[in-house]
């Protein structure tokens, strides 16, 4: 088993039988994992505990113990056994209820949400067979969560008349009655449901209903059961009970809603003025190109009643101001992917300080911390520089912005004097830039490195999704839609995160068909060697590199992985990856579109990386990564592979490229090679690599972050 990296499943049962109470439970891992983790020397993290889920409800009282001796077994191995993972087959739990699949969805969901809670790790389950825990009919949780937890002896009675009253119900009355049930309701919540369901279908019903429930006032229907729907969104989304898909699709129904009520609303605003929203300005800072984040967050904003006012992408410092004089804004969002933003988002503090603005400047995006933010930002500017993490903490933040504004800037200003004075309490020293010099390392260059000549017999031909797709990392696909924690690790548990997977899914198969999905890829090799700390090419090109200025990290440099006499291999590759289907903007499909570019341009360098060097070890470093952080090399990269000509990418002169689905890197062979960051750079290295690249050290300053 270790020695194929296995992992094993150990059920709980042994010479007795099937461990059904949670004494025996326990006592059968825990004898399992002294031999296996303290005899065997097996990682605890390859031992997964399936301590038997057993059916409930079955009448037999020594049964009715069944589901909290399972919780209960969970939580005592997460706290015992410690480092081992744990498992259970979920079906098994409703068996008495068979035929019943409305009772076993909720059984399922309600034990799951409990055993989750108490550390389950993974769990065998019929994904058609759960339901979204949140909309359990009342009575049908409790009774069933009567039963899982054994709260009441005659918890399995009440659960099977229950369930034979609604099988009583005829099937089709049933699922008629129960998705009927919402349209029973009034007016105002039914449209409030029809948010939170994210569907759009019955709004020519109900809106002209409630226009003459509320004397066509739409103003009111917005401000009234339209946002109270869109507010239980935010809410669910803020306790992390709905996730982003469901949220988007929310606001896809808001903007329907609004569209159908624009026209009353424009006879109206001339008697009593449009909808009273707070104003937000949001743009991704100059030279950025990724603006999904920003899109991601604006429609967050606009669930929760706040009206946005994108600028769009690579907006002007100048342009933000202008506009926040003129719209005076709650505050101002500023997003940025990558690390040059930063430098934009200090220009921007020193300009709102320097025009005596006092309207608060709100950070955010994949570059933006809390730590970069409090030390290098908010000293900048005394209106208030709020880092505002995701789009869910940052919409919560808005509302409390709303509320009170000073209390908020005023504790965040707390927190961050906080945050500055630890930074400087434990700000790593580096070493000066000659001594990393001298001691970076020397590696040799043996025989077995491929030479130009084998690598080309190695790939000829373009990617398709065919090619790349099984090396597509669906875990990351819901990092992007929000999923977190637990979520993201059960991705094969949470309801919600398998449905996005399975539409995920869905949505590539349909590319696939259509041929909607374009993947293009450039690539070019070069002989190369070292010289200094420019990594040079057989047409006498130089890529100037970065050298870490901490032992910890060898004092290491890409370059370090060629030869100063003689040369090795070396290949540049530029890949674009772009949904052909126009969809509408901040859609679900046109973020889901994207979600899935971003997954197959990462996937296809995966796939490259692997079809020219499959045994030997390789690194594909991507321009602006950690190991290389100047992004201005892309721009000799894409000029040298002539990309924008052949795969029609675009760089900017802030070294974006468009679309901002495509990655440029390179990608070579060498025993020792591993990725690693440069970390900090002190002047010395700063001025040095300015002079190698050719750019003033004001245009890379962004590089000492
Ligand atoms: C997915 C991804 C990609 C995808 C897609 C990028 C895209 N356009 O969407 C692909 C693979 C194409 C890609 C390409 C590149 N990437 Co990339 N990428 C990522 C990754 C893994 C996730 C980013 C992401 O999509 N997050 C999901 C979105 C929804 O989150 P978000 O943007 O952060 O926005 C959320 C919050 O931040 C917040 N928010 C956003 N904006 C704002 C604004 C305000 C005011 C507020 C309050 C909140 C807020 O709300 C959003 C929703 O919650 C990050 C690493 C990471 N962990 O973040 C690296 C990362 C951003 N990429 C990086 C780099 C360098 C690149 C490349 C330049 C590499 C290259 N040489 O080709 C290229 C870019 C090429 C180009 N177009 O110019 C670096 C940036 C390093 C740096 N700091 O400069 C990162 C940090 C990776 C790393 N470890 O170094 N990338």
């Amino acid at each position: 088993m270790k020695s194929i990296g296995a992992a094993a499943v150990v059920l709980a049962l042994d010479d007795k039988v099937q461990a059904d109470t949670f004494e025996r439970k326990i006592e059968v891992c825990q004898r399992a994992y002294d031999i296996l983790v303290k005899k065997l020397h097996i990682p605890a993290h390859d031992v997964i505990f399936d301590v038997n889920v057993l059916s409930i409800g079955t009448g037999i009282t020594e049964h009715a113990n069944y589901g909290v001796d399972f919780i209960k077994a969970v939580a005592w191995i997460k706290e015992h056994l410690s480092g081992t993972l744990t498992s259970g087959g979920i079906s098994n739990l409703s068996f008495s209820f068979r035929g019943n699949n409305k009772v076993r969805e909720a059984m399922h969901s309600a034990f799951l949400y409990h055993a989750i809670a108490d550390g389950l790790d993974m769990a065998i389950v019929n994904p058609s067979m759960l339901q979204v825990y949140d909309e359990i009919p009342e009575d049908l949780l409790k009774a069933v969560e009567d039963v899982i937890l054994n709260r009441t002896d005659d918890a399995t009675e009440m659960l099977i008349d229950m369930a034979q009253n609604m099988l009583n119900v005829d099937k089709e009355e049933l699922v008629t009655a129960t998705q009927a049930e919402w349209r029973l309701a009034s007016v105002e919540n039914r449209l409030a449901t029809a948010l939170e369901k994210g569907t759009s279908d019955y709004l020519s019903i109900d809106l002209p209903e409630a226009l003459e429930k509320f004397d066509g006032d739409a103003v009111k229907i917005i401000e009234g059961p339209l946002m109270n729907g869109m507010e239980q969104v935010g809410k669910l989304f803020g306790e992390g009970k709905m996730f982003l898909p469901q949220v988007v699709k929310s606001a896809k129904v808001m903007k329907n809603a609004v569209a159908i009520l624009q026209p009353e609303i424009e006879k109206r605003k001339q008697t009593t003025g449009g909808l009273a929203q707070p104003k937000i300005v949001l743009a991704t800072a100059r030279g950025d190109v990724h603006d999904i984040g920003k899109n991601i967050l604006s429609i967050v904003l606009n669930c929760n009643n706040f009206q946005v006012i994108d600028l769009g992408v690579m907006v002007s410092n100048e342009t933000i101001l202008e506009t926040a004089r003129k719209e005076q804004p709650l505050f101002v969002g500023i997003s940025g992917l990558i690390t040059p933003s930063l430098k934009e988002m200090e220009g921007l503090c020193a300009l709102f300080e320097k025009e005596g603005m006092q309207i608060p400047i709100f950070v955010g995006g994949a570059t933006t911390t809390l730590v970069h933010t409090s030390v290098k930002l908010a000293p900048l500017y005394t209106g208030g520089v709020v880092y505002g993490g995701d789009a869910s903490h940052t919409s919560v933040l808005a509302k409390r912005l709303q509320k009170d504004a000073q209390s908020v800037l005023k504790q965040t200003a707390q927190e961050q004097q906080v945050m500055r004075d630890n930074y400087t309490k434990h700000s790593v020293e580096v070493s000066p830039y000659a001594l990393a010099n001298a001691q970076a390392p020397q590696y040799v260059f043996e025989k077995g490195i491929p030479s130009i000549e084998e690598l080309q017999k190695r790939f000829p031909k373009e990617p398709s999704i065919e090619d790349v797709e099984s090396l597509i990392d669906w875990r990351m696909l819901l990092f992007f839609w929000g999923f977190r924690g637990e979520a993201l690790q059960q991705m094969t548990v949470n309801p919600e995160a398998l449905k996005t997977l399975n539409e995920a899914k869905a949505t590539l198969l349909k590319m696939k068909e259509d041929k909607a999905m374009e993947l293009k890829l450039c690539f070019e090799y070069f002989n190369a060697h070292r010289d200094g700390n420019d990594i040079v090419l057989d047409n006498g090109c130089h890529l100037p590199m970065l050298r870490s200025q901490n032992a910890r990290t060898n004092y290491l440099s890409l370059a370090d992985y060629f030869p100063t006499t003689g040369s090795t291999p070396l290949g540049l590759f530029c890949i674009k990856a772009q949904g052909t289907v126009e969809y509408e903007d901040q859609s679900y499909e046109q973020l889901m579109q994207h979600a899935l570019a971003a997954r197959l341009a990462e996937a296809t360098s995966e796939w490259f990386q692997k079809m020219i060097y499959p045994q030997e070890n390789a690194i594909r470093p991507a321009f602006g990564y950690a190991s290389c952080p100047d992004h201005s090399i892309k721009k000799i990269v894409i000029d040298l592979l002539d990309a924008e000509k052949k795969i029609g990418v675009h760089i900017n002169e802030y070294f974006s490229i468009t679309p901002s689905t495509a990655i440029c890197g390179m990608v070579f062979a060498h025993p020792d090679a591993l990725y690693f960051p440069v970390g900090k750079i002190d002047d010395a290295q700063l001025a040095d690599y300015s002079n190698r690249r050719g750019l003033s050290i004001e245009t890379l300053s962004y590089l000492q972050k």
